[in-house]
């Protein structure tokens, strides 16, 4: 079942669109069937503290933070998987949804860095360019943006707007020099079939030229081995490694190649945070000299199993589930703490399923004594950096990487 509403641009014969933003709905409303409601509660009081469960065509109930556009977030149930099922995996537009068709797709490549514009189809791409995949966490700039305190704007994800997957398709690099880079190439800018809404621009983001020509950058047409959902970015997405997945630009239209730095709103106002705060961005044609665009994610880490709030049974063994990531340096060890922060013992770092990937842990815990139990867990990275004790405060709502406190109940 699927709505498609075209009141939101032209060239509808080739771009239809699956789920309205707020500007977008003309023909009849489809509401996908409440399947469930839920009670996120891991979250504290507040804006996040509940949760409907709700299913999109294709996807199984996630979390709904908004219908139109669908901003849909993953339980952390589904966190137990060393890679989240595509039909679980979250779901972020900023507009209605376009739905292009495998055989309608094309490809530009474009902009006065490069020598000569380029126009594939999805054969011709995949036939001139050799595959390749990479095992990454996409997590938006956002996730867990409902637990700042003081609240900020925004759309108020808990902890799963994030998901593991292994992408594949060709390197952004093969193509890009397949067209031929100039000396004054500087940024790649990507941009989806989506169109602009009433309330925002078109969703247009670009790349500094190291990470467009990073190896494990592609222009992904799968995940987890099957074509991408098309609340997921199908035909073809960017996959941008580490970084967060603002720059994963879903149904893939247009790279345009510049020589100066791209100045569309999602760049220029939105997606920043204070300069230095977290460190230099990587992006310096993007830095001014109050804010930086956010671009690595930060180390991190989350208690999968048992949920938090979970009653356990005195005396008897278990086996705590957790995950760990970062922006790609790797994670180099795990310590839980069951008293309040003062000693810290190392989890068990589970298989290394690439850098850019999750890594899960485990941690064997015997609780002796009845009552209230908390436990805390802290990811360091390769790089030397670690989860924050205490928010890092920003306007936006980014970088949520304090260290999570878990209650359960022993009985
Ligand atoms: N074309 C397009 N691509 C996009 C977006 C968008 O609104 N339009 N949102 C971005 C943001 S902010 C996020 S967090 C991810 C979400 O990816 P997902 O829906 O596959 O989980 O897509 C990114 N790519
Ligand atoms: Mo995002």
């Amino acid at each position: 079942m699927r709505l498609i509403c075209g009141a939101n641009g032209g060239n509808m014969d080739r771009r239809k669109f699956i789920l309205g933003s707020t500007s977008a709905l003309t023909g009849g409303l489809f509401l996908p069937g409440i399947v469930g409601s839920a009670t996120a509660q891991d979250l504290p009081a507040g804006a996040v503290a509940s949760g409907i469960l709700d299913a999109l065509p294709g996807k199984r109930p996630l979390i709904k933070r908004s219908f139109r556009p669908p901003n849909y977030e993953t339980p952390v149930s589904y966190f137990r998987e060393a890679f989240t099922p595509n039909d679980a995996f979250y779901v972020r537009w900023h507009s209605a949804v376009p739905d292009v068709a495998l055989a309608d797709w094309r490809l530009r490549i474009s902009g006065p860095g490069v020598k000569s514009e380029r126009e594939f189809t999805h054969d011709t791409l995949r036939r001139k360019f050799k595959s390749a995949e990479v095992a990454a966490v996409n997590q938006c700039s956002g996730n867990r943006r409902g637990l700042f305190n003081p609240h900020v704007a925004g759309v108020q994800w808990g902890f799963g707007a994030m998901g593991n997957a292994v992408w594949s398709g060709v390197r952004l690099k093969d193509v890009l020099e397949d067209a031929g880079l100039t000396a004054s190439a500087l940024e790649v800018v990507g941009n989806g079939a989506d169109a602009p809404t009433l309330t925002g621009p078109d969703f247009v983001k670009s790349l500094p030229m190291w990470k467009a020509l990073d190896p494990d950058t592609l222009i992904a047409f799968e995940m987890n081995g099957e074509p991408l959902p098309t609340w997921n970015g199908a035909p073809a997405r960017l996959v941008a490694p580490g970084w967060t997945a603002t720059y994963w630009i879903k149904a893939l239209a247009d790279l345009t190649v510049t020589d100066k730095p791209f100045e569309g709103f999602w760049m220029k106002t939105a997606y920043r945070v204070p300069k230095g705060m977290f460190g230099a961005s990587g992006f310096e044609s993007q830095d001014t000299e109050q804010n930086s665009p956010i671009t690595a994610i930060k180390v991190n880490s989350l208690v999968v199993d048992p949920a938090p709030g979970a009653v356990l049974e005195r005396g008897k063994r278990i086996e705590v589930l957790g995950i760990a990531w970062d922006g790609g340096s790797g994670i180099r060890g795990i310590e839980v703490s069951l008293d309040g922060g003062k000693t810290w013992r190392d989890a068990k770092l589970q298989r290394d399923l690439g850098r850019y990937s999750w890594r899960q842990w485990r941690y064997a815990i015997k609780p002796e004594q009845a009552g209230a139990m908390t436990l805390m867990a802290r990811a360091h990275a390769r790089d030397g950096s670690t989860q924050t004790d205490t928010l890092v405060h920003n306007p936006a709502g980014y970088h949520h990487n304090v260290v999570q406190k878990v209650d359960y109940h022993v009985a």
